[in-house]
């Protein structure tokens, strides 16, 4: 079976302030050096990159003491949202360079309006060591992009970002695989909201292949739409040193290939993040390289076609 070819636009959003240090910014540009765009091309699909989103400090957000950057993370949240929702309203697979893991505030509230529009519901995987569950007033560090998944799904007040009506993500529709460091006022927020987590421990004793058919389960039966979110630090440092939050223990380069492998066979991808990719901390861009690897299986690289089984 072929994968079906997609329209795919590239964004880019050197966005760095998310985090706690600096060289993020030079992700969207370590991706496109090492070739996301004639991948992509070579597989079949239809590309257009977009470029970088622009932005200038959004100066009605106030200086939050425990939101560093809040203007400049809030600029870029109101800039992808509406870029990501235009790509898909215009039937178009949003693929978003990042940037660090702070963007998906913007990208997935983009999805979330598109999805509303739709009438189906959103779903997300979140392939990450960290949870992003913190707010404001539970963050350690006060880093945005420790609060990401807070903030779609409604729980972190981050001042009027977006529109005050926007669509939130139901915390139940939320599937975290990879997690290995999560803050103990996080793990209560969590635990609260239903977010389903898929820990190391889980994979480690049933593996990720049971972890993804579940997953992929409750979209199909729902009729949902399924954006991937890939922050570098969900693979074991060993394999992707390029990131600022490097926990050991991370998943493998073929558990994260078979991941994309299936998510590919089930044609329910609708939008991806790579996120927190650092090549100021990278060896020889192994890790760009490595994200570029797993965008292509995701959109069709595959070793030999197999007949799709039943989930
Ligand atoms: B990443 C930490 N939980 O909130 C915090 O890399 C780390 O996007 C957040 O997953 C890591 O500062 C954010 C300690
Ligand atoms: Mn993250
Ligand atoms: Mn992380
Ligand atoms: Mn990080």
């Amino acid at each position: 079976m072929q994968p079906q070819a997609r329209s795919v636009t590239l964004i880019g959003a050197a966005l760095e302030e998310g985090s706690g240090r600096r060289g993020a910014a030079m992700g969207p540009a370590a991706l496109r050096i090492a070739g996301v765009d004639q991948t992509l091309i070579d597989l079949g699909h239809d590309v257009v990159d977009a470029g970088d989103v622009h932005v200038v400090p959004a100066r009605d957000l106030p200086n939050h003491p425990k939101a560093h950057n809040l203007r400049v993370v809030g600029a870029f949240t109101r800039a992808l949202e509406a870029g990501v929702y235009d790509a898909a309203a215009a039937g178009r697979f949003p693929l978003i360079l990042g940037g660090d893991h702070s963007l998906s505030m913007g990208t997935v509230s983009g999805m979330a309006r598109y999805a509303a529009q739709q009438g189906r519901p959103l779903f997300v995987l979140w392939l990450d060591a960290h949870s992003d569950f913190n707010t404001p007033a539970t963050s350690p560090s006060g880093n945005i992009h420790g609060m990401p998944v807070a903030y779609f799904c409604g729980q972190a007040e981050l001042a009027e970002i977006l529109p005050k009506d926007r669509p939130f993500v139901d915390p139940r529709n939320v599937f975290q695989v990879g997690i290995r460091s999560v803050d103990a006022s996080e793990r209560e927020l969590i635990k609260e909201h239903g977010v389903n987590v898929f820990d190391m421990r889980w994979l480690d004793e049933q593996g990720v292949a049971a972890a993804i058919r579940q997953i992929l389960g409750v979209v199909s039966d729902a009729n949902g739409l399924l954006h991937v979110s890939l922050d570098v630090d969900f693979l074991d440092p060993e394999i992707a040193p390029g990131v600022g939050t490097t926990v050991p223990g991370g998943a493998t380069f073929r558990e994260a290939h078979l991941i994309m492998e299936m998510l590919c066979d089930s044609g329910l991808v609708s939008s991806l993040d790579l996120v927190e990719l650092n090549p100021f901390l990278d060896d020889r861009g192994k890790s760009a390289r490595i994200l570029v690897e797993l965008t292509a299986s995701l959109f069709g690289r595959r070793i030999f076609d197999r007949p799709t089984r039943a989930a």
